[in-house]
């Protein structure tokens, strides 16, 4: 009888190298608006003129809270002119106003029933 050795090896090679995991830059949604302007509170006031070919409205306003200004009638210039398509003289309305750099910008302006 013939002793058969066998000599099975088997090299496992493990490779366990640490790697930094890469951090993967978190994709996090940002859901925040585009929201640039200032918060203007809504004012009541009465149209007396609108110009809409220089983008003007005059406005009979109460108190603009947001800007400090007691009431008064004076000229604002429509953010876009278009806004002013929904309003004429006499109109009673709802607008809001900021201040763009010293020019008082109306930025929304709604008439009111
Ligand atoms: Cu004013």
């Amino acid at each position: 009888m013939k002793p058969i050795k066998r000599a099975l090896t088997a090299i496992a090679v493990v490779a366990a190298t640490m790697v930094g995991v890469p951090s993967i830059a978190n994709a996090q949604m940002d859901h925040s608006k585009m929201d640039a302007t200032q918060m203007a509170s809504m004012t009541d006031g009465e149209v007396r003129k609108v110009d809409k070919e220089a983008g003007k409205v005059t406005i009979k306003h109460g108190d603009i809270k947001n800007l400090d200004m007691p009431g008064m009638t004076m000229i604002f210039t429509a953010k876009d002119k278009a806004m002013l398509d929904k309003v004429q003289a006499g109109d009673k309305v709802k607008f809001a106003v900021i201040n763009d750099g010293g020019k008082l910008v109306v930025t929304e302006i709604q008439p009111v029933k």
